[in-house]
């Protein structure tokens, strides 16, 4: 007999127990030792994140939780207090862990590498620990980046030369964002999938499997007050779009949660170079690269302007490059733009 309730019952609790480990080995549909390491480096990534939202929660009552350290980082920019925080959240929960050898962050200079004294793993840890750091202390969602890559080849003078390489050596990427909700979203190069923190059961619970970006969006995410320090094209693009209907601007200053936006409406986040940066703000191997990675898997594009991101091989663990990402129609026009001025010259 058909029993309404039953089934009710049945598919609540499917959608509250597929947790983040269970759906790395669903998708990898095995549990050999690389997929139970895949399945492992997810949920430490998940505790990291949910030590970082606790914090962030509460961070209005704690001392010593807003505001700056006083000191500058590697990238020439003030740390927050937050930066730190989280920068040592992801070292404490990898060091014991056995899945790294190394951690590389947009906090610190050089990689940090796992003591001897410690279990040491084949895969290394890029993240961006906050980003969007100025929306902090105004309590603005900000978010964490990770990519995972594995270890090539011997690394003797800690100079990580084998991270020099493009974004497709990426094995896993992602992101959390910190927001009204705390949303960790991922891939293992087999679709875009985002979990929700239940805070009542403290798991990241499965809310949307095998995203897709809308091939055209209406969002234009871009800081305009540099408006004036871009080259020609993308003034000529960002005054098409004044122009035409059907477009509207959203920036929030966390490239986490603009992405997001733009992941699940459609639309395009640029940060393009300046005049006077070439290269643009944003930091290849931790911040843009996991993104385009994501981006590629939910059917959009990224790119410089000119060349496909995820080809980019940087020249430093701290290069930048200039970012266009998003749907594959709007991608593809702000490169029209830049294509168009390069013929003519
Ligand atoms: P951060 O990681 O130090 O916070 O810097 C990266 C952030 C991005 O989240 C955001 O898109 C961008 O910097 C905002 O820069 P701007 O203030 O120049 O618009
Ligand atoms: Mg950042």
């Amino acid at each position: 007999m058909f029993d309404a309730d039953n089934l009710a019952q049945k598919y609540a609790l499917d959608r509250d127990c597929t947790t983040l480990s269970r759906h790395v080995l669903q998708q990898l549909q095995s549990f050999s030792p690389d997929a139970q390491d895949l399945s492992a480096l997810m949920n430490r990534i998940a505790l990291a994140a949910k030590l970082i939202a606790r914090r962030l929660s509460r961070a209005g009552l704690l001392e010593d939780a807003l505001g700056f350290t006083g000191n500058v980082n590697v990238q020439g920019e003030s740390v927050k207090k937050m930066d730190i925080f989280a920068n040592e959240v992801f070292i404490s929960v990898f060091k014991q862990s056995g899945l790294v050898c190394r951690l590389a962050s947009e906090e610190m200079e050089k990689p940090y590498y796992i003591p001897e004294n410690c279990p040491i793993g084949r895969y290394t840890l890029l993240y961006d620990p906050i980003d969007g750091s100025s929306n902090v202390d105004i309590n603005l969602n900000v978010g964490s980046i990770f990519s995972i890559r594995q270890q090539e080849g011997i690394d003797i003078d800690g100079s990580a030369q084998d991270l020099l390489q493009n974004g497709r050596k990426q094995i896993a990427a992602g992101y959390v964002l910190y927001g009204p909700s705390t949303v960790l979203v991922y891939s293992i190069g087999k679709g875009v999938h985002a979990f929700t923190l239940d805070p009542s059961l403290g798991e990241f619970i499965l809310s949307h499997e095998n995203i897709q970006v809308p091939v055209h969006g209406p969002i234009y995410s871009v800081n305009e007050g540099n408006f004036w320090q871009w080259d020609e094209p993308l003034r000529d693009y960002i005054r098409y779009v004044h122009r035409h209907e059907g477009y509207t601007a959203r920036y929030g200053g966390a490239l986490v949660g603009d992405f997001h936006r733009i992941l699940f409406q459609g639309g395009v986040f640029l940060y393009p170079g300046t005049v006077k940066k070439p290269e643009g703000k944003l930091r290849l191997l931790y911040e843009s690269a996991p993104l385009a990675f994501l981006i590629e898997q939910a059917g959009g594009k990224a790119s410089t302007g000119e060349k496909v991101l995820l080809d980019v091989v940087p020249n430093a663990l701290h290069a930048r490059t200039p970012l266009v990402i998003g749907s594959k129609e709007d991608v593809e026009l702000v490169e029209s733009f830049i294509r168009d001025t390069l013929k003519t010259l």
